[in-house]
Order: structure tokens, then C-alpha cells, then sequence
């Protein structure tokens, strides 16, 4: 009896450890944000019908972005890019490549209505490869 209380203790002790490691990345490294830039070449985000992000003027963020291979892509095996145009020099010039990438920026200091598009060609529909980025005073 005393084994399996050790363990459950020894298993919630894990799971607090695990917790305080997850917050610590979340404020090292800013608000978790998921995009997906599909093989069907749009934007989604998970849970949304509409892709559309929204940030605070100047926040640190953590971009999660996963890109699937539309039907074309780089020879470098670039598949799709996540770009503002104007902020590229503020890192909003994310080259993905296929899976899972992760991406620290800062959220524009500028409040407004942004978009984010593709500058890779992915072939059919890159050119309305585009979502809609609020950045919130
Ligand atoms: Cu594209």
C-alpha cells in the first residue's frame, strides 16, 4: 500500500515538473501561436474556420507553424513562407520547411490589421496564400 502511494506521489511530483517546465516556456518564450500552412496551400489555424491571428502591439510570441508540401515547392525544400511584407526585416520572414518548426519574434509595434502571406510558389492558390494578422494596442 505504502509502493503505490510513493508512486502516486512520485508521479504527481513528475507531472508538477513537467507543468512548471511547460510555463517557463511559455514566458521565455512568449505566447504559444499554431498555424498550419497546408498542402492544399492556405493558412489554417486549429480550431478556426478562418485563419486569422491576433497579437498585442509588441508582445513576444512563439510561432508554431506546420507546413505541408503543396504542389510545388523549393529546391532547397522550402515549402512555404510565412511573410508581412514591410516587417521582413523584424524576423516576419519565416521560411518553413516541411513538418514542424518553431519561430520567437516579437508581435508588431504597430496596432493595426496586418497580412501575413506565401512567397514561396506552392502551386495552385499561392497567390491567395494570405492570412489576416490583428495587432491589438
Ligand atoms: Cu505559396
Amino acid at each position: 500500500m505504502e509502493q503505490a502511494y510513493r508512486t502516486v506521489f512520485l508521479i504527481a511530483l513528475l507531472l508538477g515538473i513537467l507543468l512548471l517546465i511547460q510555463l517557463d516556456r511559455v514566458t521565455a518564450d512568449g505566447r504559444l501561436i499554431e498555424i498550419i500552412a497546408d498542402s492544399d496551400n492556405q493558412f489554417k489555424v486549429p480550431g478556426q474556420k478562418k485563419a486569422v491571428i491576433t497579437l498585442k502591439a509588441g508582445e513576444p510570441v512563439l510561432l508554431r507553424i506546420t507546413a505541408r508540401r503543396g504542389g510545388e515547392w523549393r529546391k532547397d525544400g522550402t515549402v512555404h513562407s510565412f511573410t508581412i511584407i514591410g516587417l521582413e526585416d523584424e524576423g516576419w520572414d519565416l521560411l518553413l520547411k516541411e513538418g514542424t518548426q518553431e519561430f520567437s519574434l516579437k508581435a508588431p509595434s504597430e496596432p493595426g490589421e496586418y497580412k501575413a502571406q506565401c512567397t514561396v510558389k506552392c502551386g495552385i492558390g499561392h497567390n491567395e496564400m494570405r492570412m489576416k494578422v490583428i495587432v491589438t494596442p
